[in-house]
């Protein structure tokens, strides 16, 4: 990965991934890219940027040439609750932004990644320690995207021999970006509202097991996937990885041993416990930790004193 594009580099993956690839091989390293260019924003000032609609592929193939990148990291879509308010405009999204990006790499022999999601299951997947190779029928928009976009980018590794490679991500917490419109984004809320309030009351009930993973080791995962030995990775679109499993009241535990004056209530979003219900408690990493050496870092303890110690100077501040 010398020269690397990237859809999507606002948003909560785009920006860390963005910001530690420029940190590991120089800021001209990255050419970011996203639909709006805020120009206050750290990704966009600290190297190369360019405003692109994932669904025109012209402008995409162009900023690719241009610059020369030898890797497309395609990043751009619609998340969970927001896709399941608008399901057309995320169909359109996600999967002509993906036809594009995947055309792209084809046509210019390009190193490809584009994230799937615990999301890509369903109510009759196996619920724990979901394997690797199961039933997926997602019931949100969302799913039916990450399930297409695994077999699309299974397609064109094997039909035109374009290295594409995926993960299924869990919940992402980070303190780097606000949440968009995920339905694990809870995880993250809570945190600030910790901060802020003191309190949280959670839009998603308890006992409703989710995978999650800090970010730190979803974007050690991206580049350690990227680098790996083609011929080690019997699987490609898309890897199990996750680094816990956890309910709300385990995060209202872990925020109390740092805060132990912290207090969470309920108020359920019909919605995204739907979406919630319909996603495995956990799911099984075996197959990532073998063809590529996946190891996260982070458990929910050591995430919980990470996000707080970053976060409390921001939420000071206001
Ligand atoms: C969402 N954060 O909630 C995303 C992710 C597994 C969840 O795909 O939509």
């Amino acid at each position: 990965m010398k020269k690397v594009m990237v859809t999507g580099c606002l948003g909560q993956i785009g920006s860390e991934l963005v910001a530690k690839l420029r940190e590991l091989n120089g800021p001209d390293s990255v050419i970011a890219t996203d639909i709006r260019r805020p120009i206050d924003n750290p990704t966009v000032q600290s190297g190369p940027f360019e405003e692109l609609d994932v669904n025109d592929y012209d402008h995409m193939l162009q900023i690719a040439k241009d610059n020369n990148v030898d890797t497309l990291i395609h990043l751009a879509a619609l998340l969970s609750a927001v896709a399941e308010k608008k399901p057309q405009l995320a169909w359109n999204l996600n999967m002509g932004g993906l036809v594009n990006a995947l055309e792209v790499a084809r046509e210019l022999n390009l190193k490809f990644f584009t994230p799937s999601s615990i999301g890509s299951f369903g109510p009759n997947t196996p619920k724990d320690n979901t394997p690797q190779d199961t039933l997926q029928r997602p019931t949100t928009m969302y799913g039916v995207t990450k399930v297409s976009g695994e077999l699309l980018c299974d397609y064109y590794h094997t039909k035109f021999g374009v290295d594409t490679r995926g993960v299924r991500f869990p919940g992402l917490i980070s303190y780097k970006t606000l949440p968009g419109g995920g339905t694990t984004d809870y995880a993250v809320d809570i945190y600030y509202e910790a901060l802020k309030k003191g309190s949280y009351e959670s839009f998603i009930k308890e006992g409703t097991y989710m995978d999650m993973m800090y970010m730190p080791d979803a974007i050690d995962a991206v580049i350690k996937l990227m680098n790996a030995d083609p011929d080690k990775l019997v699987h490609r679109n898309a890897f199990n990885i996750t680094a816990m499993s956890f309910e709300p009241e385990d995060i209202k535990k872990s925020i109390q041993k740092v805060m132990p004056e912290f207090d969470m209530t309920y108020d359920v979003d019909p919605m995204r416990q739907t979406i919630a219900d319909s996603w495995p408690n956990s799911i099984d990493p075996t197959c990532a930790k073998e063809e590529w050496g996946f190891s996260p870092n982070y458990d929910l303890d050591a995430m919980t004193r990470d996000m707080l110690d970053k976060l409390k100077d921001r939420v000071e501040q206001g």
